[in-house]
């Protein structure tokens, strides 16, 4: 079952539509989505990003954005180059006041509004956000859904009270398991399903689950679930649900489709093709694989004879990146890359390497990271059908002339 769909449950979404801009009361947040929107940038309030990268349309509506993968050569990802993923389309958010219900197995219902919301002691958590069908394109044969190919990743910093916070001041019940999210984003179609997710309470609690207000020092533009999202640190996308206006304490996970049958892989891997087990054999889908991106050269970039600095990003789900090595396929020796940046569970880390072509003529690129589980990033990745968490070799193919 294709949960990642290209149209369906898509057909007419308000992404696109001014509306949705209402009540962005920071320049920046207008600026940036009508920037990508219109695939030129006007941000005379935003610092300066760097090169001026486009991002890849996936689908217009609702809007599903792709980064270049050039454009994710830095530390923190520039919000402007974060890719979008909404089944749905963003809400109109600005109309009314937003206001956060915590309910089900609590104590205490609360109604908090966005003030209260922001008045709880924040923390900052720098964490990859990852689509868990970034990659799919590389499956074959092919998966059903977005095509997305290697850009449906980010690093972003992102701050907001813990979501530990919310759950201590409802009083959970102890007959509590999982905490369900309702999000803004009705479906367009009332026979589409909603997107309706939850995670177990124990990772709800977790010190770095957060309920983010801000992304990279700036309000949570709308596009990436402003006002409120959900942060789960190492754990893919699906899970990192926006536009939050309903947490739900359940003893059961979420019933939706999204939950069920929806973001799940089979628990053993099938053989390329093959249909999905039963629904009991599949799990969800929750923390990333180890896996590594070459944001330098760029894809097809022509590089002149003499030493080339190969750069990129690698990251892991639970701990952190340990090794990143590169070689190409041409001659697949591996060498150790230089790892930048702090190892820091949930962030990603910058790797380089001088890369000498031994002659002129194409050649293809290709990196492999290990994590501090001693996990190392496969040549290519079981096929499944919904071709989720992709992470086999990244390759990036060049001219040397
Ligand atoms: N309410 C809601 N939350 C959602 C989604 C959605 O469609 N609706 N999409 C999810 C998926 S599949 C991904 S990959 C991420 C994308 O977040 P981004 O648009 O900020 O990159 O949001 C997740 N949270
Ligand atoms: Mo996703």
């Amino acid at each position: 079952m294709d949960v990642e769909p290209t149209s369906g449950a898509n057909g007419e979404g308000p992404a696109t539509d001014r509306r949705q801009f209402l009540g962005a009361a920071v320049g920046g947040v207008f600026a940036a989505a009508v920037g990508r929107t219109a695939g030129t940038r006007t941000r005379a309030e935003e610092p300066p990003a760097g090169p001026d990268h486009r991002m890849i349309v996936r689908n217009e509506r609702p809007l599903n954005l792709e980064a270049d993968s050039a454009s994710l050569d830095s530390f923190i990802t520039p919000t402007a180059e974060l890719f979008v993923r909404s089944h749905h389309g963003a809400p109109a958010v600005g109309l009314h006041p937003w206001t956060i219900q915590v309910e089900g197995l609590v104590d205490r219902p609360l109604t908090l509004g966005l003030d209260e919301v922001s008045a709880l002691e924040p923390i900052e958590v720098p964490a990859v956000i990852q689509c868990a069908g970034n990659g799919r394109a590389q499956f074959k044969p092919t998966a059903p859904g977005l095509p997305w190919a290697r850009g449906a990743v980010g690093h972003g910093v992102w701050k907001g009270p813990r979501l530990a916070t919310l759950l201590e001041k409802a009083g959970v019940k102890p007959e509590a398991a999982h905490v369900q999210f309702i999000g803004g984003d009705p479906p367009p179609n009332p026979k589409a399903p909603p997107f309706i997710r939850s995670i177990p309470l124990d990772r709800a609690r977790a010190e770095d689950v957060i309920l983010a207000l801000t992304l990279n020092g700036e309000p949570l533009p709308i596009l990436h679930g402003g006002p409120a999202r959900i942060v789960v640190p190492g754990w893919a996308a699906n899970n990192w649900s926006k536009w939050i206006r309903k947490i739900v304490v359940s003893a059961e996970e979420a019933s939706s489709f999204f939950m069920k049958p929806g973001y799940r892989l089979p628990r053993e891997p099938v053989a390329p093709g093959a249909e999905p087990p039963p629904p009991e054999d599949m799990l969800p889908v929750t923390w990333m694989p180890v896996k590594s991106l070459i944001t330098s050269p760029a894809v097809d970039a022509q590089v002149a004879q003499g030493s080339v600095e190969i750069r990129g990003v690698a990251w892991t789900g639970e701990g952190h990146v340990v090794k990143v090595e590169v070689s190409t396929v041409q001659d697949p020796t591996w060498r150790e890359a230089e790892l930048l940046d702090e190892p820091r569970q949930g962030s990603w880390r910058r790797f380089k390497f001088a890369w000498t072509p031994p002659a002129a003529g194409e050649f293809t690129l290709q990196a492999r990271a290990t994590d501090s589980k001693g996990e190392v990033q496969p040549e290519t990745t079981p096929w499944n059908k919904s071709g989720y968490l992709w992470n086999g070799y990244d390759r990036v193919s060049c001219v040397v002339s």
